[in-house]
C-alpha cells in the first residue's frame, strides 16, 4: 500500500478520539478555521502585487496600525466562523471588545467561544516575513440559550478544547492540538488541500537556539540579562545562537521544530511584557505542552493563570523542557 498522506479532513474523520466532547461540532469548527485560512492565505499570496499590503489609517485596541490584510483576516474568520453556527462568541486582537454570536436563530445555542489573533506579526508583511492567525477554542461556561458572557472567555488556558495556528510562510501550514498530541498540516495550494506533513509533533527537549528580542536588554529583569549572560558563555554546549524573527508565529514553530527557547520578558516600559494571554500565549503554551515542551510566564505554567482582561499581556517563555527549566532558574 503505497505511503498516502492523510488531508486534514481525513485526518478529522480518522481521529474521533480527538474530539472527547462534540464530535460534529468541534470538527466543523476547526474545519471553519481552515477554510478561513486558505481565504486568508490566497489574499496575502497576492499582497505584494495588489496595493493591499498598505494601511487603512485606523488602529486596534493595541494601538497599532491596522494594515489592510489584518482587517482583511478578521473579517475573513469572523464571517467564516459566524456562519458555521457553532460559536457563541469571539474575542479578536483586532476588537476592542468581545463579539458576541446569537446563532442563526438568535437563540444563543452555540457551545463554543473562540480566541484569536487573526494576522500576528502583520508588521512583517510589507517585508514578506511570515506572519500567521493564532486561535484558541474553549466550551463557553455560560448558560446555554443566554448571550455569551466575559467569563466564557477569561477562562484558563488549561481549559482549551483545542488551539494551532496557521502560518503562511514559504507554505501554509496549520498546526493544531485537541489535547491529543499536536499535528502539522501543510497546504497544497494547488487544489487547496492541506496535507499531513508533521505528524505527532515533539519539542526536543534541548535545543541550542535562544529568542528574544535583544533591544529591550537594558529593560530587561537582572535574572533576565543573567539568562542571556548564560546563554552566551563559552561553556559546555554555549553559546547558544541567536534568533529573532518578530513574528511570534515564525519564532515558535521554529522553537518547536528545532528546540529552543522564545521568550518575551517582562520589561520597565512593559512590566507584563507585550503577548497577550488568551490569544498568543495561551494557544502556544497548549501546543508546547502537548509536543513535550513547557511554557511559563517566568515563574508559573502560562496555562495555569486565571486571565482577568481579554487583551491582558502576560511575560512568556517557552520551548524545550530542559533549557526553559534551566531559565526558570535565573527568573528565582
Ligand atoms: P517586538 C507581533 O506584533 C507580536 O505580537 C509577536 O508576533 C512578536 O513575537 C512580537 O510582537 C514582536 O515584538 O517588540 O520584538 O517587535
Amino acid at each position: 500500500m503505497p505511503n498516502r498522506t492523510l488531508t486534514l479532513g481525513e485526518f478529522l474523520i480518522d481521529r474521533p478520539e480527538e474530539f472527547e466532547y462534540d464530535n460534529a461540532e468541534l470538527g466543523q469548527l476547526l474545519n471553519a478555521i481552515r477554510l478561513a485560512g486558505k481565504v486568508v492565505s490566497h489574499e496575502i499570496r497576492k499582497a505584494g502585487l495588489v496595493d493591499i499590503t498598505g494601511t487603512i489609517g485606523s488602529t486596534n485596541v493595541q494601538g497599532e496600525e491596522q494594515k489592510k490584510l489584518d482587517v482583511f483576516a478578521n473579517e475573513a474568520f469572523i464571517n467564516t466562523l459566524t456562519n458555521r453556527d457553532i460559536v457563541c462568541g469571539i474575542v479578536s486582537e483586532e476588537n476592542d471588545e468581545m463579539i458576541s454570536i446569537s446563532g442563526s436563530d438568535n437563540r444563543n445555542r452555540n457551545k463554543y467561544v473562540v480566541v484569536m489573533d487573526p494576522l500576528d506579526g502583520s508588521s512583517n508583511i510589507d517585508v514578506n516575513i511570515t506572519v500567521g492567525t493564532i486561535f484558541g477554542i474553549y466550551r463557553r461556561v455560560s448558560p446555554v440559550g443566554t448571550p455569551v458572557t466575559e467569563e466564557d472567555f477569561l477562562q484558563p488556558g488549561n481549559l482549551q478544547v483545542a488551539a494551532g495556528f496557521i502560518a503562511y510562510g514559504t507554505s501554509t501550514m496549520m498546526v493544531y492540538t485537541t489535547g491529543n498530541g499536536v499535528n502539522g498540516f501543510t497546504l497544497n495550494p494547488a487544489i487547496g488541500t492541506y496535507y499531513l506533513s508533521h505528524p505527532n509533533i515533539q519539542v526536543p527537549t534541548k535545543g541550542n537556539i535562544y529568542s528574544v528580542n535583544e533591544g529591550g536588554y537594558v529593560h530587561f529583569p537582572q535574572g533576565v540579562k543573567n539568562y542571556i549572560k548564560y546563554v552566551q558563555q563559552e561553556e559546555e554546549d554555549r553559546p547558544y545562537t541567536s534568533r529573532y524573527v518578530g513574528s511570534m508565529v515564525a519564532d515558535v514553530w521554529r522553537t518547536i521544530l528545532l528546540g529552543g527557547i522564545y521568550f518575551y520578558p517582562p520589561s520597565t516600559g512593559k512590566p507584563d511584557g507585550k503577548l497577550r494571554l488568551l490569544y498568543e500565549c495561551n494557544p502556544f503554551a497548549f501546543l508546547l505542552e502537548q509536543a513535550g515542551g513547557v511554557a511559563t510566564d517566568g515563574t508559573q505554567r502560562i496555562l495555569d493563570i486565571k486571565p482577568t482582561d481579554i487583551h491582558q499581556r502576560m511575560p512568556f517563555f517557552g520551548g524545550s523542557k530542559e533549557m526553559v527549566e534551566k531559565a526558570m532558574t535565573f527568573m528565582k
